[in-house]
C-alpha cells in the first residue's frame, strides 16, 4: 500500500473548533483508551499557540474538545520559556507515562519542553530539555540498553540537521551525535528535522522527517522516512531519496503557511497499518494511510 491521502481530507479545520482560534495543525497523536486521541495544536487570535484535544472512535471523524487542555498559562516557573506559545508536540508513551515534548516559544526563541501526563487532562512540566535553538524533538518510546533516547533540530548558524542524544532519566542528557543532515540539490536541500516519534519494527526504527527547499520567499516542505538501527540508533540504515508526502491540493498549497505537509504524529497500528496526522498549509490537519512494510521497503 502506498501512502494514502484520505478523501475526506482535511479532517479538523479552525470550523470544528468550537471556541474562537486562528488555525488547528500539527497535531501530536496516540491510541488512548481505544481512541484516537490528537493534541492539537491551536494558534490563538492572539497568535499564540496552545494544546486542544480531539479523540476519534476510527481515526477520521474527530470531535473537538470545548476549551484548551494545556497552555503556556499551565507552566509555572517554566512560563517565561513558553510565554509566546507551546508549538508541535510529539507524544510517546513509556510504561503507564505519556511524555509529551514540544516546542516552547519565547523572547529566548524556540527550545524543547518535557511534560507528562496519565489522562491528558492533567499535566506536569518536567522541564527543559535543551537550550534554544531547538525544535521537532521526539522521544523514542521505549528506553535501548538501559537508556532513554531523543532526536531533535538544534540550528547552528545555517545548519539546520537531525541530532541524537541519550539520557538515564529524560531530564538530563549527552552523548550528542549528529544523526542525518540535508542533501544539497534535492528537495531536502536547506533544512531537515525530525516529524513522529520512532517506531519499533522488526527492521528498526522508523521515523519520519521534513525535509526543506528553499524557492524565492517561500519554503517548501515535505516529508520523508528514515530507518535507524535498533540497538544503536545513531546509526541510520536506510533514507528514503524521494518523499513520501508532499503539498499538492489546495488544501496544503493554501493556507497561512503555504506549500506546507508538516507532521509529528502518526499512530501505527498492531496490524502494520499506519495512521499518518499531517497538516496542509499550516491550516488544518489531515490523515494519510500506509504501512509499516511499505515505508521500510522505501528505506532500503
Ligand atoms: C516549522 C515549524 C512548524 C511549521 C513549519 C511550516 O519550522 O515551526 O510549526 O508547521 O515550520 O511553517
Amino acid at each position: 500500500m502506498e501512502v494514502l491521502k484520505h478523501p475526506k481530507n482535511p479532517i479538523l479545520t479552525k470550523d470544528d473548533v468550537p471556541f474562537k482560534v486562528n488555525s488547528i495543525f500539527n497535531a501530536g497523536a496516540i491510541k488512548f483508551n481505544d481512541e484516537y486521541l490528537l493534541l492539537c495544536r491551536v494558534e490563538m487570535p492572539t497568535g499564540k499557540s496552545a494544546f486542544v484535544k480531539a479523540v476519534s472512535k476510527d481515526g477520521v471523524n474527530f470531535s473537538v474538545d470545548n476549551d484548551l487542555c494545556f497552555k503556556p498559562e499551565d507552566h509555572g516557573d517554566f512560563y517565561p520559556y513558553v510565554k509566546w506559545g507551546i508549538e508541535d508536540v510529539r507524544i510517546v508513551k513509556i510504561d503507564d507515562i505519556y511524555y509529551l515534548t514540544y516546542t516552547g516559544y519565547s523572547e529566548y526563541m524556540p527550545l524543547v519542553v518535557l511534560s507528562e501526563t496519565k489522562d491528558f487532562k492533567n499535566f506536569t512540566v518536567k522541564g527543559l530539555i535543551t537550550e534554544p535553538s531547538n525544535k521537532d524533538c521526539a522521544l523514542f518510546p521505549a528506553k535501548i540498553n538501559g537508556k532513554y533516547y531523543k532526536v531533535d533540530r538544534p540550528e547552528a548558524g545555517s545548519r539546520k540537521d537531525i541530532w541524537i542524544s541519550e539520557s538515564p532519566d529524560l531530564i538530563h542528557w549527552g552523548n550528542y551525535k549528529a544523526l542525518a543532515s540535508c542533501v544539497p540539490g534535492s528537495w531536502e536541500s536547506d533544512k531537515i528535522g525530525g516529524s513522529t516519534p520512532p517506531v519499533k519494527t522488526s527492521e528498526g526504527w522508523l521515523m519520519l522527517y521534513h525535509g526543506v527547499r528553499g524557492f524565492g520567499n517561500s519554503m517548501l516542505y515535505k516529508i520523508g522516512v528514515m530507518l535507524l538501527d535498533a540497538n544503536e540508533p545513531w546509526k541510520v540504515i536506510g533514507r528514503t531519496t524521494e518523499p513520501i508526502l508532499q503539498p499538492e491540493f489546495d488544501y496544503e498549497r493554501i493556507g497561512d503557511v503555504g506549500n506546507v505537509v508538516f507532521t509529528n504524529g502518526w499512530v501505527a497500528e498492531a496490524n502494520g497499518e499506519i495512521k499518518i496526522y499531517y497538516s496542509g498549509a499550516d491550516s488544518n490537519i489531515s490523515l494519510a494511510t500506509t504501512t509499516t512494510d511499505y515505508l521500510i521497503g522505501l528505506c532500503k
